[in-house]
């Protein structure tokens, strides 16, 4: 399926940190993802098209965390290392940054964020969303993004499964197209494009 890009599209990139990608909470193959998000961003810039990024920017002490009680080792604290963007994502300058700093799980970036405000200032109407991890961050924020209407773009070649039980990211997968979102590969936004050109 082709998809043209429009105003009122927003890229989303979420979570591609560190600590997710080569980190503390290493997704498998995640690093794939960089690459094909790296074309994305490079589309929207062409276009003059929103960039947004989440990202977890936990406290050391946050409730997530194995030793308070949560199911994940520490990851994206504050300011570490691990909390910036992976290696090799060619950052764009027009970025706009939404961080989930909350003292309790917030797997979506609509949860108790300005994301919704950020985004309805842009005029975003279709969000295009790619990056870590489909079964958790990823599904959680599309499943919002298309209960507050926006119509949703998965990049299903820019996300992956921490897949904690196997078939997790291919759920998750499923539960996001059922929700309305639409599938896109990158070959199939790169064939709009050049068929516009
Ligand atoms: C995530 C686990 C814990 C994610 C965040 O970005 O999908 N997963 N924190
Ligand atoms: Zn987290």
């Amino acid at each position: 399926m082709g998809v043209k890009l429009r105003p009122g599209d927003a890229l989303l990139l979420v979570d591609v940190q560190a600590d997710f990608v080569d980190g503390a909470l290493a997704v498998p193959r995640a690093a794939e993802t960089i690459p094909v998000l790296n074309a994305y961003i490079a589309a929207f810039e062409r276009h003059r098209l929103p960039i947004v990024a989440m990202r977890d920017w936990h406290p050391a002490n946050h409730p997530s965390f194995k030793a308070f009680g949560g199911p994940w080792p520490p990851h994206c604290v504050v300011n570490s290392p691990g909390a910036q963007f992976a290696a090799g994502l060619v950052v764009p300058p027009r970025l706009r940054m939404v961080s989930k700093s909350s003292m309790r799980e917030q797997y979506s970036g609509f949860d108790d964020t300005d994301m919704h405000a950020v985004l309805s200032d842009l005029g975003v109407r279709r969000l295009f969303v790619g990056g870590l991890a489909t079964d958790y961050c990823v599904v959680a924020t599309v499943l919002d993004a298309r209960k507050l209407g926006y119509e949703v773009v998965v990049l299903v070649d820019a996300v992956r499964a921490v897949d904690v039980k196997p078939g997790d990211g291919e759920r998750a997968l499923r539960q996001m197209l059922a929700a309305g979102a639409v599938p896109l590969e990158r070959a199939a936004l790169e064939a709009a494009e050049s068929a516009r050109a």
